[in-house]
Parts: C-alpha cells; structure tokens; sequence
C-alpha cells in the first residue's frame, strides 16, 4: 500500500495554484455549482475514455454512481501514461494537476477536449472531495489520490506507487464531488442515463455499462447500439408516421469523417441534431449549413429534373426541404473550433466543405436509386412552401389588426411599474384563482393574466390557429418581444416587459398539462425566455399542517409531509386541491410574496433536453410528464 502523506513538492505547489482558482471560482469552468455543474465532471471524466475509444484502443466503459454519492468510471483502453513527464514527475500528476493538460501530449486522432466538455480531468480533481485512480499498465496497478486536488500520495522517484499486479488494461476513476462547493451533489441519474446511452449511439463500437448503487434505485444498463445513428433516429422518430425508413450516409473528406442519418415523418417540425466528436453542437455550426445548404440543393435539383418545379417556379426555401425531417449529422474532426455562447457551435470552415461534399456524393448515389423517397420528401417540400405562403399573407394580416388592441379580452391585470427587470407576470390557471391573485399581488410590481381551461396544444396547431388564440394573441402582446417561428423571426427580447413570467397552476394533472402547454407554447414561439431564464413555474403547496401547538407549516410536496408526520404527532392537515381553494393571504404567502414564495426556474440547458421535454410533454402519458417537472423543478434553484 502506499505511503499516505500531505506533503507535496515545490514544483506541485505552483500548480496548486490553478487548482486553487478552480476551487475559487467554480462557475467559471464547470458553468455552474448546481446539478448541470455537478453532472458535468461525470462527463468530463467519461470524454476521456471515450477519447481513448475514438483512438482506437477501448470497447467498454462502465459508469457506477455509487451509493455513498460518488462516481466510479473504468475503462479499458491503454492506461494514463504513467511515465516520467515534466520536471520528474509522472504524466498522471500532470494530468490531474495542470489545468488544460489535455491534449499536451496525447497523440489521439480526435479530442473531444478544446470545446465546451474539455476542461480537463485537472478541474474534476480540484472540484473533488477525493479523486482516486487505478492505471493498468504493463501488468501493474499504478495508484494515486489526491483530496480537494492536492495528491496525497507521496511519488516514488517521481513515480506512481505500484499497489499490486493485474492482467488488465485501462484506467478506472473513483471521485466525490466535494460537498463545500457543490449546492447539492446528487446527480441526476436519468441525465447521465441520457448522455450515456447517446454517446452508444454515436460509437457503435462501444460498450457502456452504467449501474445505479444508490439506495432505492439499484439498476444496471447496458448501452450499446449497434446500428448508430440510424437507429438513434427511429427511436426520436418512435411513434411518429415515417414516410420512409432511415437513410444513412457517411464519408470521409480532407481528414474530417463525416455520417448522416435522416428521415420524414408526417407534420412540419424539422429537427436536425448535430455532433462533432460527440460532443452535441446546440449551437449548430458549420457541419449542419455544409448538410442543409447541399440538402437544399439537390432536393431542388431533382425536383426540377423530375418536372416538379417549372422554370417559372421559385426554388424551394431550406426550410420547406427539411418539412417533416429529423436529422442527426455527425462530424469527427481532428482539430474542432467551438464557439458561441456555450461554446457548442461549431465553427471550423473546413466542416463546411466536408460535409457538403460527403452529403452530395452519397446522398446523389442514395436517391439515384430511391427515386420515391426522393419524391416523398419533394411532396413534403411542396406542402411546406404552400403553407409558407399561405402563413406569410394570415400573418401580415393577425399581426396589422391586433397590434392596437393590447389585451383585446381585458382579462390581463397589468402591473403599474415600467421597470421591466423589476416586473413579474403570473399566467393563473382559472378566473378564481386569477380573481384572488389579482387581489393578493403587489399591484406594482405584478401582473396577473388568469387563462382558462386548456390553451392550444402548439405542437399540433399550425401558425395562424396558435395566433388565433385569444390566451395567446393575449400573451405574446402582455410580453411585448413578438415571437420567432419557422419562417421568420420577429422575436425581440430586449423588448420584454417582465423578467420572471411565473407559470401558475394547480397542482394535479390538468394543472401540469396547462403548464406542459405554456412551456411548448414558449420553447416553439420564444425560446430565448426559456434559455435566458425567464420562465418559472409557481408551487403551489399541497398540504397545510396545523398543530395543535406550535405554527402551521405550508408542506409543498408528498415527501415533506412524510417528513412532517415524522416530526409532529397532533396536527390537522388541509389538503388544497387547486389554487382556488387558497385565498387571497395564502396566495400572497406561498406563490407570490417575493420573500417567502416557492418557485422554480426551468432551466433547460440544451434545445435537445427542450425538444425531448416537447415529446414527452406531448405524449398521451402523464407519468413522463410529471416526472419530466419534478426533474426539471429540480435543476432549478429554489427561489425563496
Ligand atoms: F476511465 C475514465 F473515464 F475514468 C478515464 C479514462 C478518465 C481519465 C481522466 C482518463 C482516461 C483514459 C486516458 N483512458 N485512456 C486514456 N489514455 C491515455 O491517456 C493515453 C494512453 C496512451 C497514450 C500513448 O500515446 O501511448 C496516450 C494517451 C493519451
């Protein structure tokens, strides 16, 4: 066994320092000290041994989130270099103690470090209550640990302590996350589900075992997905009416490999996923314009050639060509660029060229001989660009009439302040609860819009019907920013009038749904109040204890109350069925008094989670739905 000792040499301690500024300021590399934050050093630590799989040299991973909260990873490919490196110390230290020390002196094809995931097993060790590593290599089991980032194991010669002997090859992690800078340190076990079994879609060749230990959720997955892409497409296409099966394509052009998997089902959503070394590019980037500017053209081409399009005829816009599609376009490069805002746009010119190519070629070879699936998607297109027109002209007429007559039902209670980061609106479900929050709220700072049964279901509605909508024409003049669909965007969001929007409903099923409804309604129409935070959902409380001694207590959901019994014998419990139950001082307590109010946030933190929540939301079943809020209530902070 190694010796213990807290000591550390001169050369470690200049390292430390970088180290200690990730402890300083966590956000800055992790994005946030939350559960996102929190379920990012799982990932982060996984890229690599998905690194060493891309290389060439590991077919499993296993992933353990372990009961007492920390995380085991294993893999099998060649083992950290354990080596003398820099200044005689083993490459391992450098790895886990240099900031960005990823790719310094890995040869690998591709990195999936350098874009947003990319911090480096450096930042996941400084973030750690204790990070253990096992290296399996040349027959031994090398060992380290460090607590908090400082190594506790004292080198032997500038060299890791060998702990025993092994016929194994790889790298196991073992790390908890430290408690003093995480707010909470659960992970999400259905995210890195999620991510896991994404990441089998985009390397058929690789195996991950994913066990839950945690008390209550035991379980053990298996992901590993044979047919990619394609299939990860029928799954998203799962329960839809396909116009034909998959096509798959793939390519390689000036060192980048490029593959491709689409399909069109009935409807108008188009959705194109795209990745680069798996990292999913939210963003975009160039490798979707490379896909969809030479999709557009050769849908265009063969519709002239096919008679479709006369001379006269305009060509199809992109956007008529992709009606009904759902893609996911796949690029491994060796050198990505990753910009925008999170740094999830790819932006290498290259990926441009090679996928445009890659898609002409294969795509041209593929339609060639499937004539009719070529046809269906040109049928799709024509459908697509009758409606455009057709939506152009209901528009420009919607948007004339109802620009005057803000609030054309006068239901909406206005707050009397013009300080839009100052000002809430509530969407109450029911006239009853709209009437007692119209009278509980602070008159100037809240507005209150009270909507009544069901609003649209966005999802199935086209443009002009959603428009037509009284609750929503009512809502989209309330916010004051327009709203951006398919064929253009007139969504301004320096021009809304509140900064929280504060969906309220009642706590049961139809309540959820009203709020599933707004939530789609924002996600289709205006994204960004979504993505910029400005969208919360009210809890409402479900009980209210009263003991017999002592002050009432609002409990908020079924597990407090199972924590309230255990604390208080005699009590009387008033269970509220709707928020119109609640008068106007209860409301004012519990939803709307900015000092003692719960709510939460819906974060969502990329359009792929958004357009999975629009699924499930939509789905006939209510199960996923309800625990698709739970979930996301949970990544939210509580406001209190
Ligand atoms: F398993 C894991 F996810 F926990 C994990 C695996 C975590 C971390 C931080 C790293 C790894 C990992 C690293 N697996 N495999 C490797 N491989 C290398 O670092 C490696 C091995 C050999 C060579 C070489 O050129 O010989 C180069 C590299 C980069």
């Amino acid at each position: 066994m190694a010796k213990q000792t807290n000591s550390y040499n001169a050369d470690s301690i200049t390292v430390l320092e970088g180290l200690e500024a990730v402890r300083k300021r966590p956000g800055m590399y992790i994005g946030s000290v939350s559960v996102s934050g929190l379920n990012h050093l799982v990932y982060e630590i996984v890229d690599n041994a998905v690194d060493e799989h891309l290389a060439g040299y590991c077919s499993h991973i296993t992933v353990i989130l372990e009961n007492d909260g920390s995380v085991t990873v294993e893999d099998d490919g060649r083992g950290i270099p354990v080596d003398m490196h820099q200044k005689g110390v083993s490459a391992e230290r450098v790895v886990f103690t240099t900031l960005h020390a990823g790719g310094k002196f890995d040869n690998q094809s591709y990195k999936t470090s350098g874009g947003l995931h990319g911090v480096g097993s450096s930042v996941v060790n400084a973030l750690s209550e204790y990070l253990e590593i096992e290296v399996y290599k040349n027959g031994e089991i090398h060992y380290d640990r460090y607590e908090q980032g400082h190594p506790t194991v004292e080198l032997v010669e500038g060299l890791l302590p060998v702990k025993g002997k092994t016929r194994k090859k790889g790298t196991r992690i073992h790390f908890k996350p430290d408690g003093t800078i995480f707010e909470k340190t659960r992970f999400v076990a259905a995210s890195i589900m999620s991510r896991l079994h994404e990441t089998a879609y985009l390397n058929p060749g690789l195996t991950i075992d994913f066990e839950n230990r945690r008390a209550g959720e035991e379980e053990k997955i298996v992901y590993h997905e044979e047919n990619g892409i394609a299939e990860y497409i029928r799954v998203i296409n799962k329960g839809k009416e396909a116009l034909h099966d998959v096509v798959y394509f793939s390519g390689k052009c000036e060192q980048i490999e490029v593959e491709g998997a689409f399909q069109f089902v009935t409807g108008f959503e188009e959705k194109v996923f795209g990745f680069c070394n798996c990292i999913g590019t939210t963003e975009g980037g160039t490798h979707i314009t490379g896909f969809k500017t030479k999709f557009t053209t050769i849908v265009n081409n063969y519709a002239r050639s096919l008679g479709i399009l006369k001379d006269k005829d305009q060509n199809f816009t992109g956007a008529d060509t992709r009606c009904g599609m759902t893609a996911i376009i796949a690029i491994k490069h060796p050198d990505p660029i990753f910009e925008g805002q999170t740094k999830t746009k790819l932006g290498s010119a290259d990926a441009t060229r090679a996928t445009a190519s890659v898609t002409g070629e294969q795509l041209e070879l593929f339609f060639d001989r499937h004539l009719d699936t070529m046809k269906q998607i040109i049928s799709c297109a024509e459908k697509s660009a009758k409606l455009r027109k057709q939506e152009e002209k209901n528009k420009a007429n919607l948007l004339t009439k109802s620009k005057y007559s803000f609030d054309g039902n006068g239901k909406l209670a206005n707050c009397e302040s013009r300080d839009a980061s100052r000002c809430e609106i509530f969407i109450v479900e029911g006239d009853s609860a709209g009437g007692s929050a119209k009278t509980a709220r602070d008159r100037k700072y809240q507005a209150i819009l009270p909507i009544r049964g069901k609003i649209l279901n966005v999802e199935k509605a086209s443009i002009d019907k959603v428009l037509a909508n009284a609750e929503i024409k009512t809502m989209i003049q309330a916010f004051g920013c327009g709203f951006s669909e398919g064929y253009g965007n007139d969504f301004d969001i320096t021009k809304l009038r509140y900064d929280k929007i504060v969906i309220m409903t009642d706590a049961d099923v139809d309540g959820a749904h009203i709020a599933t409804l707004l939530l789609t309604f924002f996600y289709r129409f205006m994204p960004e109040l979504i993505s910029e935070g400005h969208v919360y959902l009210a809890m409402p409380p479900l009980y209210k204890a009263v003991p017999s001694r002592g002050e009432e207590e609002y409990l908020y959901d079924d597990a407090a109350l199972v924590k309230y019994r255990r604390t208080h014998k005699n009590f009387t419990l008033q269970r509220y069925k709707g928020l119109g139950e609640m008068d106007a001082d209860q409301l004012w307590e519990t939803t709307l008094n900015p000092e003692s109010r719960v709510m939460k946030r819906v974060e969502i933190d990329d359009a792929r989670m958004a357009d999975e929540m629009t699924e499930i939301l939509m789905g006939s079943d209510v199960e996923p739905r309800r625990i698709f809020i739970q979930n996301h209530a949970q990544e939210a902070e509580l406001d209190i």
